[in-house]
């Protein structure tokens, strides 16, 4: 972390005499106290006495591995809150990290020094919802299960689903443009984000929040905030899409004797479901075994798991429950039933709970992989037919570095979204060890840089991958990522301000 945040400093503003961000003060806090309701804000520094231990989750990330040493979190209850705060850091250098459900895998949503956190959680109401067009218009702090709650009784859905859903926000999951389990079926949400509002780092506020589906005058400028990881302002609110809900949905998980099979799968799946089919996704053996062992859904026998290799959860969701299980009926017989058949075996749910079942198998994995140890995770775009290879050559590289045992790396496992082409490659350790780091960085980029893939699929950059951007970005695109995000970041002297500065997305060539 710290090591190469120095870099990301002097490189990103090259005003030297201003690569340091101001500390919060007393006299920031008592400002504060003046903008904010007393409840609003955690601060050790006086007039405030809150315990570092309320501090603690603020600064810690979900995953244990990356931890900030803020003293001080805000949580503003309406924009203008935002824009205030905005306004007075900006002008006095104080860096600011965003924060929605600090669900993020990127070690982004947490200080890398002391910088202030903006908590969204309590700006965390609807604004409105039409029940004709299905566009709802959410405060960014609400959580995402909760605008699933909220339009459920209209027979809407959110177009965006992840296993995060019960503490991730629909600020959080705009601002790492997250994909998740729906993206197949509903596409990313630079197509469902219909308007945001969002405060820039000098505290103006830019109301783009409209309801329209379309609206060609001038640039986007939405889409360019909507996976910018808070780096280009504060998303205060989201227009969003949502999709009718489905009449029906099923989900079956099948057991397939070789990963060989697993785009012969698709195809045949695709053909076969046509149109009632959401979602297709993969988790290896290892995978499995992990979300079994750790409670995380069961829906096969262990005789059912028997020479299986990996499994893939297949999804419909369509319009009339007899016509699709027909459908998912006669795709699991002819997959049974074929000379070579390409599964093993598959269990069909029967009940919403065996469905719920069957997806927290998948959903769960990275819950289990949690509970099983600390986790570095990489979450790459590489060609469907590489995963696997992936997954193996990382193992062995771990192997020959002598690090696969009881008290370095436990597992090596792969599992995501094979519609998308997105494996998440998870390597399981005891604890965080540099040797590990060392070992898997640069490997696994130059691995994912050789096929032309991407070292960040859908979780984003953050504290995490600032330095390995240019595996997947010429350095033309990131000079230009630079020349966009520096005039935002001018104050009225014409001098860089640190603003979200530990979250640039440029680095030092390397
Ligand atoms: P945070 O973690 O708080 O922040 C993430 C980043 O966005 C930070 O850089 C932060 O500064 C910035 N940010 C947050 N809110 C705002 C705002 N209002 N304005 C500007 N910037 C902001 N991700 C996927 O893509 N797909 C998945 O399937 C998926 N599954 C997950 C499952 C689990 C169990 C977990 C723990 C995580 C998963 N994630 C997944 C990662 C994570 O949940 C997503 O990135 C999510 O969108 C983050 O939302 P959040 O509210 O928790 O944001
Ligand atoms: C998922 O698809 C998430 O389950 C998390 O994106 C992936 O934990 C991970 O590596
Ligand atoms: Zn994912």
């Amino acid at each position: 972390g710290a090591r190469r945040w120095a870099s990301v400093r002097t490189v990103a503003f090259s005003t030297a005499a201003h690569s340091h961000l101001t500390p919060v003060a007393e006299n920031d806090v008592a400002h504060f106290s003046k903008i904010l309701a007393p409840s609003s804000i955690i601060s050790t520094l006086p007039p405030c006495s809150s315990s570092p231990e309320e501090l603690e989750p603020f600064n810690t990330d979900w995953m244990g591995r990356f931890h900030g040493r803020s003293s001080t979190v805000l949580k503003p209850k309406t924009t203008t809150e935002v824009s205030e705060i905005l306004k007075w850091c900006n002008e006095r250098c104080i860096g600011v990290v965003p924060q929605g459900g600090n669900t993020g895998l990127v070690g982004g949503s947490v200080p890398v020094n002391d910088e202030v956190v903006l908590s969204l959680a309590n700006l965390n109401q609807v604004r409105s919802f039409d029940p004709v067009s299905g566009v709802l218009v959410a405060d960014a702090g609400c959580i995402l299960q909760s605008l699933t709650d909220y339009v459920a009784p209209h027979n809407h859905i959110m177009p965006i689903d992840l296993g995060a859903k019960g503490s991730c926000h629909i600020g959080g999951n705009v601002a790492t443009n997250a994909g998740g389990l729906r993206l197949l079926r509903y596409g990313s949400l630079h197509g469902s984000v219909l308007g945001l509002e969002v405060v820039l780092p000098d505290g103006t506020i830019l109301d783009q929040l409209t309801t329209l589906r379309k609206d060609n005058t001038g640039y986007d400028l939405k889409q360019l905030f909507i996976g910018a990881e808070g780096t280009l302002g504060v998303i205060t609110a989201v227009s969003i899409l949502t999709p009718p809900a489905p009449q029906a949905s099923s989900n079956v998980i099948l057991a397939l004797p070789s990963f060989d099979n697993v785009l012969p799968l698709y195809q045949t799946v695709k053909r076969q479901l046509s149109e009632i089919l959401s979602a297709f996704e993969f988790i290896d053996r290892t995978a499995y075994n992990l979300a079994v062992k750790h409670g995380q859904g069961r829906a096969l026998s262990d005789e059912d798991v028997e020479g299986a290799e990996c499994f893939v959860l297949v999804e419909t969701s369509g319009g009339r429950r007899e016509h699709d299980e027909e459908k998912l009926a006669d795709l699991l017989e002819s997959l049974l039933s074929a000379d070579k058949p390409l599964v093993n075996t598959g269990v069909l749910s029967q009940s919403p709970s065996q469905f719920s079942s069957i997806w927290a198998l998948r959903e769960g994995v990275t819950e289990a992989v949690s509970k099983e140890g600390k986790a570095y995770k990489y979450d790459i775009s590489i060609p469907l037919s590489a995963f696997k290879r992936v997954v193996d050559d990382t193992r062995e590289h771990l192997r020959c570095k002598g690090l696969l045992h009881d008290k370095a790396v436990k597992y090596v496992l792969g599992y995501g979204h094979v519609g998308d082409g997105n494996l998440h490659l998870n390597i399981v350790a005891d604890a965080y060890l540099p040797e590990i780091e060392l070992a898997l960085e640069p490997y696994v980029y130059e691995v994912v840089a050789a096929q032309r893939g991407s070292i960040s699929a859908e979780h984003g950059i953050g504290a995490m991958k600032t330095h390995a951007l240019p595996y997947s970005k010429s350095a033309v695109s990131i000079d230009l990522m630079k020349k966009i995000k520096n005039p935002i970041f001018q104050d009225s002297n014409g001098l860089a301000v640190k603003f979200f500065i530990q979250k640039d997305l440029s680095q030092e060539t390397q």
